[in-house]
């Protein structure tokens, strides 16, 4: 029997669930509040391997990673969010640049049309410093063999002495023969007893029709300018030798007089507050100051690996931020092709349309419907316009592109 349907582009993952749901199962994870072995207060274990009740270390450091009872010198009253212990991940200055992690294979692959919802508190000691997490969903039966399918990269400001909910959410597609893992990582510092803490690990799991429609990343080379690791309050900047961004990202240096006119950046906390950047610990500057010899916009691109594709819709999300320290003139998030700076054709771009306030961060969507075949690749442009006064820039981080199938209104699909 043949079957005349509608199918209806849905959302999820980058912009909310957007499906009715029936009930979220809870997928098991074995001692998922660290309470075995039950500890003391101020009491500790460790090992260079692996912990108990099914988490591993990735033993880069000895004792890298353990279970605690905090005391009050750690948390106010000694206490945990759940029960009486936590996970911790120990990431000192001896492997700067390098994130020591626990993890824990799980009992159960990914399945097809599910979206996960992973949520761990993550806190931070008061008497210990900390340089931030990843909570990382993923797949593979090793910490050696892990492939990630989400992840939240220091995107919450852990206060010393506190604790927050990191939440992913992830709808995966199609079955994969391999168990689901959780990763816990303390994301290295130069500071002494750098730490972080988590607790209260849990993982949902619910089904989504079949004929979902869910949004495909199109994969974009340092995406949160977390390359290289820069020490907080340190940059990276171009060199006329060098007229690129670290990684894929390119400038348009040859425009204008000025050189130097992007980089990365560690923010320190004369630039935002709690010296933190959105994404992670890196962000990228645009620099475009009239004194600095800047007349024509600072462009900082990258030249996708993928053409647009025909009846398909685009959406870029970019997060756009304003210095404390810095003034700017506005700024620009352009999606386009072209295989250069100079060769680019707009498709959309938020031309300045949310306010930045100094030492805070919006979110630019740009969408775009194509409906033409174009045989030149994607384009994304981060600007700065110029301005007067000495450090006139736009920050920006964590740039997202998705695609789905766009499907006209009222189109009939044929299915069988
Ligand atoms: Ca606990
Ligand atoms: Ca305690
Ligand atoms: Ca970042
Ligand atoms: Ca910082």
């Amino acid at each position: 029997m043949n079957r005349v349907t509608t199918l209806q582009v849905l959302f999820v993952g980058m912009l909310g669930l957007a499906v009715t749901t029936t009930f979220a199962a809870s997928i098991s994870i074995n001692n998922p509040g660290f309470e075995s072995p039950v500890l003391t207060d101020g009491g500790y274990i460790y090992s260079s391997t692996s912990l108990d009740g099914g988490w591993t270390n990735n033993a880069v450091n000895t004792g890298n990673a353990g279970i605690l009872n905090p005391s009050s010198v750690m948390y106010p009253g000694g206490s945990a969010p759940e029960g009486g212990n936590v996970g911790y991940v120990y990431s000192p200055a001896s492997s700067f640049g390098y994130n020591n992690l626990t993890a824990q294979v799980l009992g159960t692959n990914p399945a097809a049309y599910t979206v996960y919802t992973l949520t761990v508190k993550v806190g931070g000691r008061l008497d210990i410093g900390n340089n931030g997490y990843i909570v990382r969903l993923g797949y593979g039966d090793s910490i050696g063999a892990f492939t990630l399918l989400a992840q939240d990269n220091n995107t919450l400001a852990v206060p010393g002495g506190g604790w927050v909910t990191a939440t992913i959410v992830y709808s995966n597609r199609t079955t994969i023969a391999q168990p689901l893992q959780i990763q816990l990582v303390a994301i290295a510092g130069s500071g002494v007893g750098n730490q972080m803490n988590f607790d209260d690990v849990r993982l949902d799991a619910v089904s989504i029709p079949a004929n979902t429609i869910i949004p495909e990343p199109i994969p974009i080379g340092n995406a949160g300018f977390e390359t290289p690791v820069e020490d907080d309050g340190s940059y990276v900047q171009t060199t006329s030798a060098s007229p690129t961004v670290p990684g894929v990202w390119t400038n348009n240096v040859g425009a204008d007089a000025n050189v130097f006119n992007a980089g990365i950046l560690n923010p320190g906390t004369n630039s935002y507050p709690d010296g933190k950047a959105p994404e992670g610990n890196n962000i990228a500057y645009v620099y475009c100051s009239t004194s600095g010899g800047n007349t024509t916009d600072s462009i900082l691109a990258q030249i996708l690996g993928t053409n647009p594709v025909i009846n398909t819709i685009y959406t870029l999300a970019v997060k756009v931020g304003s210095r404390v320290d810095a003034p700017n003139a506005g700024y620009i998030v352009r999606l386009g092709y072209g295989d250069s700076i100079s060769n680019f054709t707009l498709l959309a771009q938020d031309d300045n349309s949310l306010s930045l306030s100094n030492g805070g961060w919006v979110t630019s969507i740009v969408s775009y419907t194509n409906l033409i075949v174009i045989d030149r690749p994607l384009q994304t442009q981060l600007v700065a316009k110029p301005g007067a006064g000495v450090g006139n820039q736009v920050n920006f981080d964590d740039v997202h592109l998705v695609c789905a199938p766009y499907f006209p209104p009222g189109a009939m699909i044929m299915i069988y």
